[in-house]
């Protein structure tokens, strides 16, 4: 017996001529939405530089990850074995100039005062280490090992109660041209840290000598390498990344 053609071929042909159609519509609509977006004008203000829609959709992640982010939140660690022996450096933004050999950490107090603290007196206070899963928003990740003091043991030594009540905590280089800010809880966190080691060894110029955040709760851009300074508000604080178009929280 003759099998009936399913489709013949006048069929199949309108048929692949009609998919083609409707796969380009929808490609162009998209196309279409999307210049939509691209065309209108970037607000520079808090909108960190990119389109409404877009700034929109940040704003909800962030929501998100603020509320689901806590000290029970805590980021995934393994053994120091695991520790990348030599790892990806990434970013040297505000680490061009040469490192001052008289380098202090400076704080502005919420009154103004500035404190300035030597990295000695930060190496006395109780150490803390981890090895975790540090993940850079560009799409890659990699087990590393640091050791230094929780950034909240640090403010409670020096008093900085005030401080620690503020809503927002920024860090940036002795040159400012990297910054970054961090929200309160997020800063507070256990394993945020003010590193000055890794793989036990004190931390290399490009890793953020002499003395890097660490946030492994956060994508790696807000773990800002070579402090100079640190203040806080209770008002939102510059982000150099969030000013070129990423979210604010960055939480994971
Ligand atoms: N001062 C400064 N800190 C920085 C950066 C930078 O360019 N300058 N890059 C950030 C980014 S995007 C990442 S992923 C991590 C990379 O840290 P690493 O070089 O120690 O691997 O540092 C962050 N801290
Ligand atoms: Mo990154």
């Amino acid at each position: 017996m003759k099998k009936e053609a399913l489709y013949t071929r006048r069929q199949v042909i309108r048929k692949t001529i009609g998919s083609f159609a409707q796969f380009s519509a929808l490609m162009g609509g998209g196309w279409a939405l999307w210049s939509h977006i691209k065309n209108l004008p970037p607000d520079n203000g808090l909108l960190g530089g990119v389109q409404p829609p877009i700034r929109t959709v940040l704003t909800l992640n962030e929501k998100i990850f603020s509320k689901s982010l806590s000290n029970d939140h805590l980021a995934k660690t393994y053994p120091k074995n695991a520790a990348e022996k030599s790892p990806r450096i990434n970013g040297n933004v505000g680490l061009q100039t040469p490192l001052e050999p008289d380098w202090q950490l400076g704080i502005t107090k919420a009154n103004g005062d500035m404190l300035s603290v030597s990295l000695e007196a930060i190496q006395q206070l109780p150490k803390t280490s981890i090895v975790f899963n540090f993940k850079c928003i560009e799409g890659w990740d990699m087990i590393t090992s640091w050791g230094g003091v929780r950034l909240s043991e640090f403010l409670n030594h020096f008093s900085l109660h005030k401080e620690a009540s503020m809503k927002y905590i920024g860090a940036a280089t002795p040159d400012t041209d990297y910054y970054v800010a961090l929200d309160m809880p997020s800063a507070l966190h256990p394993q945020t840290l003010l590193c000055y080691e890794m793989n036990d060894q004190p931390l290399s110029i490009e890793h953020g000598a002499p003395l890097r955040l660490i946030v492994p709760v956060k994508y790696g851009f807000k773990s800002l390498k070579r402090i100079g300074t640190l203040y806080f508000d209770d008002a939102p604080l510059a982000d150099y990344w969030f000013e070129r178009g990423y979210d604010y929280y960055a939480g994971l």
